[in-house]
């Protein structure tokens, strides 16, 4: 079968994908076992974690609320998510009027993820209130990036992002997807000590990476892994692996969140915390100072 990773077409299950990211639920509770997977893998995918009623309450939600935006497909059950093509689009990317809405927050907050995280860190911990809630409709996916380079002012080693599916998200709707290796792979290295060094605001060069799954794994190494994603479940994964999406071909919103969580005792960056989060405050303000991301490579020589 074929996919569209990124923007790329590729084989599931050829040299380049497969759907095979490991969960670990099995050491659940157990955290230097889950210390150990991160660093060996990159990342973590907890089945189940989150309460999945609560997930379809908060999705219902979202749902209600992109309607009233005119997002949602007219004359259709806004709880099916079809997509008002040509309509509206859905704006929730840190919309705190759905992101903190009370059943939203009761996930992306939930006791079960803070758990996870004061087991994991054993210690409190903090989340940022910026929420990048986001409905992706078809032909849309995310193109390959790491996250440090939007984030990276704070802790930058115990700093993690929670994948959230609001809703179940097998692989025609765009689920995201990891080059699993790319956290540590000896052949990533110049790329995490070049483009892992960026800043979108201080250097203006666009975030994505690459649009090439293929170049990736050629160039560097690992293999880009996903997986039928199901309500409940959380993918957490750290700051330098790479990750991206498969495009969603359904007629659907593909509705997700990102959060961030690390230790509450270590720098955080200040564009995602507060009542109203600065957010980036430079990146794409001024289009003809941006740095088209071949030209930056071209100079890192990656
Ligand atoms: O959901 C997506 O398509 C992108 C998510 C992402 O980039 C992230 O979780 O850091």
């Amino acid at each position: 079968m074929k996919v569209t990773l990124c923007k790329r077409e590729v084989e599931l299950g050829g040299k380049y994908l497969d759907a095979d990211l490991r969960e670990s639920n099995d050491i659940l509770g157990k955290p230097a076992a889950l210390h150990e997977r991160m660093k060996e893998n990159g990342y973590l995918l907890i089945r189940g974690l989150q309460v999945r009623e609560n997930v379809l309450r908060a999705r219902h939600r979202i749902l209600e609320h992109i309607n009233q935006q005119g997002a949602i497909k007219p004359g259709t059950d806004p709880d099916d998510a079809f997509v008002n093509v040509g309509g509206k689009h859905a704006h929730t990317m840190g919309q705190r009027v759905i992101t903190h809405d009370p059943a939203v927050r009761s996930v992306l907050e939930s006791p079960e993820i803070f758990g996870f995280f004061e087991s994991f860190f054993a210690k409190q911990c903090l989340t940022f209130d910026y929420k990048w809630l986001r409905c992706v409709c078809r032909p849309d996916g995310t193109g390959a990036h790491i996250d440090i380079v939007y984030m990276g002012r704070g802790s930058t080693t115990n700093l993690f992002t929670v994948w959230t599916p609001f809703g179940d998200i097998p692989l025609e709707l765009g689920p995201l997807a990891l080059c699993v290796g790319s956290h540590n792979g000896a052949g990533f290295e110049k790329v995490r000590q070049t483009y892992g060094k960026m800043d979108v605001d201080r250097d203006r060069v666009n975030g994505w990476f690459s649009d090439d799954p293929t170049e990736m794994v050629d160039k560097f190494g690992g293999k880009w892994q996903t997986t039928n994603f199901r309500a409940g479940d959380v993918l957490i994964f750290g700051m330098f692996t790479m990750h991206g999406s498969l495009a969603n071909t359904t007629d659907r919103w593909r509705i997700s969140c990102d959060t961030r969580f690390q230790p509450a005792d270590e720098p955080v960056d200040e564009r995602w915390v507060g009542e109203n989060p600065k957010a980036h405050y430079a990146w794409y303000t001024e289009p003809d100072k941006m740095v088209a991301m071949d030209k930056a490579r071209d100079k890192w020589g990656v």
